[in-house]
């Protein structure tokens, strides 16, 4: 008995020996630390919205460094306001809401003579003015997002159904035949929604044929690739990947049976998924899991490469049911932060050495943290997000706002501050803290720039 205590003693004390000096101190969150680290993600983008407020009102983003402002086209869409509104919503932070609404609804048109990126107007634009429309009931924004939609409208005019990736807002002329699953799939929760509320068919049907005709083209062991023509259907690359230009075609698939119930896409989901694990799914050492590249054809391995953008990827493996490979691909983006204290955009895994450097202000890893704390309720992933929070505001905060870094390994500032700070960063920052009761996570599904939209009747069960 003795014999056996003292083993067992030794045994704890070397397991404690050899975990990383963070780790053991690392793991607990108590539920009143999360509120005052809560409170300060709140008070944090109350810092960041002044910036843009002093610095760059009316225009699309602030310009952290300069102090200036930047319009992604001739004339401000007011991307950070409405990417920042229903933040500023859930986070109570209600008089600067109240300032972005009156801003919106005072300033915002989309009569302009601009050629526009369907996906990113799409995702920010109409899924921020959707969602804000939900939360508020301010029939003027459900307006605005119905004006947009009915001007995007023109980019599915191709013989496929594919559509393309810029239109001009005021005269409907179409851009960009080649595109890519993101853009070609990442519509439906917007569309769809959009439908719903207007009652008005047209948008869901145009933007499911969409994601159909792009699932449709999968190749025979079920992966899609990089690149697609919109005219011909044909794939003009064939690497395939779950990142950028890929990445939320799967994330569609998965939410639109969930907000609408839609079993074709359930299906689609059931059918592509399996050759995500089989084929891009890579282990390394001694058993690390990450998501890699490969040919959409052979299946065979073109690139051990995984970054900030892939780090939504355990979000939608919890999501989809896989908690397992969820937690496992999370640690290992934990890995790529701590290498140098903040994520690069690109890694290659095999080598552990940055390819690319830039930290654009991405939320992936954070949302992936949240929704693994959702499932599971470990505080383990409450404790990462503390430490990815730590090290993002030691290394992004400036004197009025947030900057983007040119490299992590410099940590060099970058003068740019996208409106996905606002829309996702500090939104997932702020739900992994708060009180669950900050958002009915089961009522809502989050469109992929974090815009909740509500689940209504006929969605499917989670
Ligand atoms: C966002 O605009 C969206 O999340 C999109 O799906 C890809 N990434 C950026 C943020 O990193």
């Amino acid at each position: 008995m003795k014999a056996t205590l003292s083993t067992a003693l030794a045994a704890v004390a070397f397991a404690l020996s050899s975990l990383p000096a963070h780790a053991a101190s690392d793991e607990s969150v108590t539920d009143a630390q999360a509120a005052v680290l809560a409170q300060r993600v709140k008070a944090e983008t109350k810092h960041a919205w002044q910036g843009y407020k002093r610095y760059a009102w009316g225009h699309d983003d602030l310009k952290p460094l300069s102090k200036g402002s930047r319009d992604w086209y001739e004339q401000s869409l007011l991307m950070s306001p409405v990417d920042a509104l229903d933040t500023l919503i859930l986070m109570g932070l209600d008089e600067e809401a109240t300032e972005a609404r009156e801003l919106i609804v005072a300033k915002l048109s989309f009569d302009h003579d601009l050629y526009v990126q369907n996906f990113e107007v799409t995702i920010r634009l109409l899924g921020g003015l959707l969602s804000a429309y939900q939360m508020t009931g301010d029939e003027r924004l459900l307006k605005l997002a119905e004006d947009l939609g009915k001007r995007l409208l023109p980019v599915f005019d191709s013989k496929t159904g594919l559509p393309y990736t810029h239109v001009n807002l005021r005269t409907g002329q179409i851009r960009g035949k080649v595109s890519n699953p993101a853009e070609t799939g990442t519509l439906l929760i917007e569309f769809g929604t959009l439908s719903k509320l207007t009652g008005n068919p047209v948008y869901y049907d145009k933007a499911k044929r969409a994601l159909v005709e792009t699932y449709k083209r999968r190749s025979k062991i079920g992966l899609v690739g990089a690149a697609i023509d919109v005219e011909t259907g044909e794939w003009t690359r064939a690497d395939s990947h779950i990142g950028g230009g890929i990445d939320s075609y799967y994330e569609y698939l998965y939410k639109c049976w969930l907000l609408f119930g839609d079993a074709e896409c359930k299906k689609m989901w059931d059918d592509s998924i399996p050759a995500v694990n089989r084929y891009l799914a890579d282990e390394v050492r001694d058993g690390e899991l990450w998501y890699g590249r490969a040919d959409m054809n052979t299946g065979k391995r073109t690139a051990t490469r995984y970054g900030a953008l892939d780090a939504f990827m355990p979000a939608l493996l919890a999501l989809g049911g896989d908690l397992p490979r969820a937690g496992r691909l999370q640690e290992s983006g934990s890995k790529m932060w701590r290498l140098h204290g903040i994520e690069p955009e690109s890694l290659d895994y095999a080598t552990m050495k940055v390819t690319s450097g830039a930290y654009h202000l991405r939320p992936e890893i954070v949302e992936s943290a949240y929704y693994l704390y959702h499932f599971t309720g470990d505080a383990k992933y409450r404790a990462m997000g503390r430490e990815f929070f730590e090290d993002f505001v030691r290394h992004c905060r400036t004197e009025h706002g947030y900057a983007a870094l040119k490299d992590v390994r410099t940590m060099e500032k970058d003068d740019s501050m996208e409106s996905f700070l606002f829309a996702e960063t500090f939104k997932y920052y702020y739900l992994l803290f708060a009180s669950p009761k900050a958002l009915d996570f089961d009522g809502i599904v989050f469109n992929t720039e974090a815009h909740p939209l509500r689940r209504g009747e006929g969605a499917a069960k989670k």
